[in-house]
């Protein structure tokens, strides 16, 4: 079934010149770009996004590590998309994570694992619509090939 997800590129990766990579993992993994924004998030954007793990103790740090600097934010639409890209992201704990995978790749600890994805249709629809509006999303037929635009 062809459905959406949302990803985040994390402040880290964004700053270690990882976007290319990340991208291209997913772009070979057949997802396509319907939304992306470079943006630096408020700590009280980002506290309502991760609203579900309000008052655990990691959560401050969550807040505060998202909030530094520049984020990328994702709509990414294929078959299977909300479980591929995490398939593709891998564990949360870096240190868990199967090889091949972004976070195993790209760790480096819990709290600072590179990149976020949807966990199911109801948070893909919850996120993508918290960060992006209807006209940032876009629709289009992947061509294989730039010669086949
Ligand atoms: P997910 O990103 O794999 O969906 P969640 O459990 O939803 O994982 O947690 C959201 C984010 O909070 C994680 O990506 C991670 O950065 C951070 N986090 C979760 N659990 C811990 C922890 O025990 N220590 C530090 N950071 C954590
Ligand atoms: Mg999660």
């Amino acid at each position: 079934m062809t459905q959406r997800t949302f990803a985040i590129i994390k402040p880290n990766a964004v700053r270690s010149a990882l976007v290319g990579e990340i991208l291209r993992r997913y772009e070979t993994a057949r997802l396509k770009i319907v939304g992306a924004k470079l943006l630096h998030a408020s700590s009280q954007k980002v506290a309502g996004f991760y609203a579900e793990h309000e008052g655990r103790p990691f959560f401050p740090g969550l807040v505060e590590f998202m909030s530094s600097g520049p984020i990328l934010v994702l709509a990414l639409e294929g078959e299977n998309a909300i479980a591929d890209v995490r398939a593709l992201n891998g564990a949360t704990d870096p240190a868990k994570a199967a090889p091949g995978t972004i976070r195993h790749a790209f760790g480096p600890t819990m709290g600072s694992n590179v990149v976020h994805s949807s966990d199911s249709p109801e948070s893909a629809a919850r996120e993508i619509s918290y960060w992006f509006s209807a006209d940032e999303l876009f629709s289009y037929e992947q061509k294989s090939s730039v010669a086949d635009v």
